[in-house]
């Protein structure tokens, strides 16, 4: 295993292990399981940030239809290409169906992923896919509303690249946590489980 794929482990190890910590604090302070609606607040909430033709784009226009969100950057080598792939697969799966829901792509870089950079490198993926950006502060509140681990990382010779949470959540109509979405599977299977929320 490279370093880069132990370190992403780490931080979905790092995510994993807090999420099931606060169930367990749920769980020890009330003396009871934790009920959908804790764990779904704590994951999500309100944005304000712009979409890959520089409109503006918030939770509120997220109401009404299921969506995923995948928080990424446009110079990733790998998880971030595979992962638009699988989701792209998925979408394309879903047919006509793919418009009642939303695939939004949150950068973790918005000091490269302008809008133009965006629309740029998503025309190689599904249509349907959301490029989201906004300024730095912007970026940093939603990654703390989601729980994102992000963080610049130094190359060799120059330049950087991002150490990032690489799920893929599943979100509901109204905006709650649902799961992450697993992509490991067939699309078809994938797209079947996205239709039991819309
Ligand atoms: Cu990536």
């Amino acid at each position: 295993m490279n370093s880069r794929t132990s370190r992403l482990l780490l931080v979905l190890g790092a995510f994993v292990g807090g999420l099931a910590l606060f169930a367990v604090a749920v769980f020890v302070f009330t003396g009871r399981t934790p009920g959908s609606m804790t764990l779904q607040s704590a994951i999500g909430g309100p944005f304000k940030l712009v979409d890959q033709n520089a409109k503006p784009i918030t939770d509120q226009d997220m109401k009404g239809k299921p969506f995923l969100v995948f928080f990424g950057f446009t110079h990733c080598p790998d998880v971030c290409p595979t992962t638009l792939f699988e989701i792209s697969e998925v979408l394309r799966a879903l047919g006509p169906q793919a418009k009642d829901i939303r695939a939004l792509f949150i950068s973790v870089d918005p000091e490269r992923d302008t809008p133009a950079v965006l629309k740029d490198y998503l025309s190689s993926f599904d249509p349907h896919l959301i490029g989201v950006t906004g300024d730095a502060a912007a970026i940093a509140s939603v990654e703390k509303a989601y729980r994102v681990y992000a963080k610049k990382v130094p190359l060799e010779g120059g330049g950087y690249t991002m150490d990032h949470t690489a799920l893929v959540y599943l979100m509901d109509k109204e905006g709650h946590f649902v799961t992450p979405f697993n992509l490991k599977r067939r699309p078809q299977e994938a797209a079947a489980e996205l239709k039991r929320y819309l």
